[in-house]
């Protein structure tokens, strides 16, 4: 090859460099003209020829910044450019800082959790608060007052990493306790019942669930023909689908949601006698949703609202925490029940055996990193210390195989426990070995049992009094492809669920399910979906038929009739176990430039007195300043800020600022959709001239609230604890009729 002269060589690269210099060191300015960058963004690199940069100088990596090295801690020299044959030329294959960067970021994905894929985590504790001795040897359960680390993933169902927080969806609440004898893992979801009752049926739903194969959408959505058929021609599903159809599938916050176990476990205790138990996590925050066209909106204004949340609620101190309560039965309970306990589309009525309360879990610190430690959690129902124990639904004798099954395709080998995330924090001893990414091998020579190598080196043994050991049920009968018979009422509990909720939800329920239909395009899918309606309630029925215009087919052949009516149930209502509080929740405040300045300081001071949060939504995202001459920094600029993000909004404005909001499309939206949305908003007078514009004048209700000193400000708070007012949608409702 031919040489070029050392200068014309340095002169040509410094050349080319320049612009790249510029743009990412320097705010695109030319080297020359750079104003300093801060010391931690310094960079080394090395330029062909440094005079001919314009004599800059790059500080290197020293004193307390680590030098960066490759990852066999090689220290590198560049970063920022690979290794040529020249300034100009090829780059070479004995670059290995390049090959090593390159190849690990092509390998930086791990395939997707086939289910739950998109989820969010957080590190806490569960405390005992009173002793299950009584009926289980478990570990956790014996000591009141100690607590056991854990960690908690919130997560959809069906739609990918990337979909949105707030998709109609169940969420999974997987658990896991790092017990003194070994990781207990209680994988639950956010509602008590499932859509299926047998393990088998598994894939089927979640194929039926997911995007349609040969087109790839809808995205994180079940208003699709594919699952509407399935579940149509799946009577079991029905309860599950009243909860699905209900606002449970979208919670306000990952924090303001219940958690179950859903299937029937068993607590073993020492002599090896079983009693039955339900599992249940019940949020001091009080249960909390949004309503589906603000859940549409967020989806757009912040797909991350829930991860978001959960990240600003625990760093700002405010830990959520729940109580784990335990419904304890025994065979004589369970045989006398009008269904059977292994049955997970049915749930236990909290008034025919109430929740013990036993315990409280606090999430109290985020995650170092998401990838460590979220996305390579590996839950596993099977993982269930000594005295507790699996009962036989055949759902959960199914997902025993799943998820270990699961685990080695995700995190790609048998190894998975040696992760941090997911390693025992209990001491552990066992003689398997090797395998990808082996991090603990045993020492020394012996690597089985039994042997005689003696108690030294001969390594761990098996413990009859402490080990684990299974109910001894006893269980015999022909080996079958059948559904036990007590399996077949589908539809008591799922009118049991309907009849319990409060009118605002029932609706929820119905609209729901006209939107879903509605995105079904086969009418005969749409039509046997409503025939099963009919057992659960006619009127629900009536509603359904009526909103997507068709008639009234007849009822679907039930598997076991008659269908009982039982009583309602307050715990499943949403709107009948709410906070009594604002405590956690957050409060838009709209600021125009001359807004009021004391009424904007006593909304704030009574945001704080409820523990509450608020944020400043602003014509510019600099802020704004309030009539006493303070300025305040905004959180959103208003097109960045809809209501939608909000449990509640003040619009707190100037008459001038006013009329410049009124003329914008975001201001307007922003108020509608907080009436909309059937929040209380508080206002300043000057704020009509917005409503007007919004077109909301006539409509201003009691949850409207004028703002016009300090005491107004501290009865908006007090009337913000209601959440909602729901009275404004029913009367809508009703107009519209
Ligand atoms: Fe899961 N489920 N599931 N599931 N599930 C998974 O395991 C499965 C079921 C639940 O945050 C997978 O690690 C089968 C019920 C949660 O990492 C997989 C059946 C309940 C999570 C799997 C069920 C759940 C999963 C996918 C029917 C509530 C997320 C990735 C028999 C009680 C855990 C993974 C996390 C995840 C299988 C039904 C809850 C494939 C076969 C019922 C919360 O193993």
């Amino acid at each position: 090859m031919a040489k070029t002269p050392p200068k014309s060589r340095a002169q040509q690269s410094a050349k080319l460099r320049s612009p790249d210099l510029g743009a990412a060191d320097m705010g695109g300015e030319s080297p020359q003209k750079a104003t300093p960058v801060p010391a931690e963004t310094d960079i080394s690199f090395t330029y062909a020829d440094p005079q001919a940069a314009g004599g800059e100088t790059h500080q290197v990596a020293g004193g307390d910044i680590p030098t960066l090295t490759t990852q066999q801690g090689i220290p590198v020299a560049d970063d920022q450019n690979s290794l040529k044959q020249g300034a100009r030329g090829p780059t070479l294959l004995e670059d290995f800082h390049f090959r090593e960067k390159m190849f690990h970021f092509d390998h930086e994905r791990i395939p997707e959790r086939v289910v739950h894929a998109r989820g969010y985590g957080a590190h806490g504790y569960f405390e005992l608060t009173d002793s299950l001795s009584d009926v289980t040897r478990a570990d956790v359960f014996q000591r009141v007052g100690e607590r056991t680390p854990a960690f908690v993933r919130f997560s959809t169902v069906a739609g990918s990493k990337g979909s949105v927080d707030l998709a109609r969806d169940v969420r999974g609440f997987a658990v896991k306790l790092y017990t003194q004898e070994g990781n207990w893992d209680l994988v639950g979801n956010n509602i008590p019942v499932f859509f299926i009752q047998d393990a088998i049926k598994f894939p089927d739903l979640i194929h039926a669930a997911k995007p349609e194969p040969d087109r790839a959408f809808p995205q994180a959505q079940t208003a699709h023909d594919n699952f509407w058929d399935f579940v149509s021609l799946t009577p079991e599903a029905f309860h599950m689908i009243m909860w699905t159809m209900s606002d449970r599938a979208l919670p306000r916050s990952f924090r303001t949601m219940e958690g179950f176990g859903v299937h029937t476990f068993r607590l073993v205790d020492a002599k090896g006698k079983s009693t039955f138990v339900k599992f249940h996590w019940k949020p001091k925050q009080g249960l909390q949703s949004v309503v589906w066209n603000e859940a549409v909106k967020i989806n757009g204004a912040d797909p991350d609202f829930h991860r978001r949340d959960l990240w600003d609620a625990i760093n700002a101190g405010d830990f959520p925490e729940w109580d784990l309560g335990v419904q304890l039965f025994d065979d004589a309970f369970a045989d006398s029940f009008d269904f059977d306990v292994l049955d997970a589309t049915k749930l236990i009525p909290e008034e025919l055996v109430p929740i013990r309360v036993v315990g409280r879990l606090v999430l109290d610190r985020v995650v170092d990193n998401f990838f460590a430690e979220t996305e390579q959690v590996a839950f596993c129902t099977q993982n269930v210390p000594p005295g507790i124990d699996f009962s036989n639904d055949p759902l959960l004798q199914g997902r025993n195989f799943s998820y270990l099954d699961t685990q080695i395709k995700r995190l790609g080998g048998p190894n998975f426990t040696h992760i941090p995330i997911n390693a025992p924090k209990c001491p552990m001893h066992h003689f398997q070995q090797d395998g990808h990414m082996a991090m603990h091998n045993p020492k020394g020579r012996v690597n089985y049992e039994p042997n005689s190598w003696g108690a030294t080196q001969g390594g761990p043994r098996e413990d009859p009094a402490r080990g684990f050991i299974s109910f001894a049920e006893e269980a015999d009968g022909p080996k079958q492809r059948v559904r036990s018979e007590t399996f077949a009422d589908h539809y008591s509990q799922a009118r049991q669920f309907f009849v319990s909720q409060v009118q605002i939800e029932q609706k929820h329920i119905s609209d729901a399910l006209v939107f879903e239909l509605s995105k079904v395009e086969r009418p005969d899918i749409r039509s046997r979906t409503v025939s099963h309606l009919l057992h659960i309630d006619p009127g629900l029925a009536a509603t359904v038929a009526d909103g997507l215009g068709i008639s009234l087919p007849d009822g679907a052949v039930a598997a076991r009739q008659p269908i009982t009516d039982l009583p309602a149930s307050d715990p499943l209502s949403i709107v009948k176990n709410g906070p009594d509080s604002f405590k956690g929740r957050k409060l838009g405040i709209l600021l125009s430039d001359g807004a009021d300045a004391a009424i904007f300081k006593a909304l704030v001071a009574a945001v704080e007195a409820d523990e509450a949060v608020y944020e400043v939504i602003a014509p510019k995202i600099a802020g704004v300043t309030l009539s006493d001459g303070t300025t305040v920094a905004a959180k959103h600029k208003i097109d960045g800020g809809p209501s939608v993000l909000f449990d509640a909004v003040a619009i707190v404005v100037a008459k001038e600022g006013a009329a410049l909001l009124a003329l914008d499309a975001p201001t307007k939206d922003f108020v509608a959709d907080a009436f909309a949305h059937c929040k209380f908003i508080g206002f300043t007078a000057e704020a009509r001239s917005i409503f007007a514009k919004a077109g909301m004048t006539d409509d201003l209700d009691e949850a409207c609230l004028l703002l016009e000193d300090e005491e107004d400000a501290v009865m908006f708070l007090a009337a913000c604890r209601q959440l909602r007012h729901w009275a404004r949608e029913l009367e809508v409702d009703l107009d519209a009729r």
